[in-house]
């Protein structure tokens, strides 16, 4: 399944009696806005994206070409994509980010796509806030048939994070995935155990985590601008993994998140299930957000 079959926006609908030829220009834009703004696009966004297709369809009025400036400026909000498993170098990927976002199925479905890759990969625990913390990700590593280090409810996650990156040093595996709990952005004890976390697998493995991500859930994603600050100051995050992004219509809140915070989104979450991973590509997702 391609990402644009995934989700489907419904701005085409919209933008169909926008672009009808013969519009008054300000009626055009204003409706242009409305459009925008029910697809999720945040007002900032919206505003640039209306004053340079004004700008810029000065003396057009082809709907295919006014389409086609919309679609151009779109892609241009987004940070141009990154692709982190594209080559073999051995990398520790952190999972990070608030209560529920998606983190620890996120770790499975990364562990999945690594095998897919024929890569080898190990699964790090390091949730031992919550008592069922290790044991989901635990179930995962059964199922997929994956290594998992973690700790008991309680345990230092400090300790299973150094467990997991010996262990992954010592067997010689490509990959690691550490998950680590759900925390608000606003607990500064909880923020600065993750930075903590950050130190001990850099002290250990000199260069990682070389990916921490932080995992946005897609459907609520309205404080994604303070979260995204705060964790990125304190595990300095550089990329963005989209989790739930079935469970949404709208999804033109990527486009304001991931242009303030000039993050590229890596991988789009589509269900529970280990397969319902997709590589983002800002071409394909403005293609779906703006439909056939
Ligand atoms: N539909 C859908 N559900 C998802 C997706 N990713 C995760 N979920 C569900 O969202 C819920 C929370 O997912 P978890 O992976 O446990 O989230 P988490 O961030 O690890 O949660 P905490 O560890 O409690 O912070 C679970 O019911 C998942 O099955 C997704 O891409 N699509
Ligand atoms: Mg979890």
């Amino acid at each position: 399944m391609a990402l644009k079959d995934l989700f489907r926006g419904r701005l085409h609908e919209g933008l169909a009696s926008v672009f009808a030829p013969g519009r008054k220009r300000e009626e055009a834009l204003a409706d242009l806005q409305e459009q925008l703004l029910l697809a999720d696009i945040a007002m900032d966004e919206v505003e640039r994206l209306t004053r340079a297709v004004a700008r810029q369809a000065a003396g057009r009025d082809g709907r295919e070409e006014c389409l086609a400036l919309l679609r151009r400026e779109l892609l241009a909000l987004l940070p141009a994509p990154r692709r982190p498993f594209a080559g073999d170098a051995r990398t520790v990927v952190m999972l990070v980010g608030v209560n529920g976002s998606g983190k620890t199925t996120s770790a499975a479905k990364l562990a999945r796509l690594c095998q897919a890759q024929g890569r080898s990969v190990m699964l790090a625990a390091a949730d031992t806030f919550r008592a069922a913390g290790s044991s989901q990700l635990s179930l995962w590593g059964e199922r997929l048939g994956v290594p998992v280090v973690g700790g008991d409810r309680g345990v230092d996650p400090g300790s299973v994070v150094f467990n997991a990156v010996q262990a992954w040093q010592g067997r010689s595996l490509d990959r690691l995935v550490i998950d680590t709990a759900g925390r608000m952005q606003s607990r500064e004890n909880l923020m600065r155990e993750l930075e903590k976390l950050v130190r001990i697998v850099a002290r250990i493995a000199p260069g990682q985590p070389a990916e921490t991500w932080l995992v946005l859930d897609a459907s609520t994603e309205q404080n994604a601008l303070v979260q995204a600050e705060k964790f990125r100051e304190f595990s300095g995050i550089n990329g963005l993994f989209l989790a739930k992004l079935d469970g949404t219509a709208k999804g033109g809140a990527v486009v304001s998140i991931a242009a303030r915070l000039r993050l590229p989104v890596l991988f789009v979450g589509g269900g529970e299930g280990a397969d319902d991973l997709w590589e983002f590509s800002p071409g394909e997702f403005v293609d779906a957000l703006l439909g056939p």
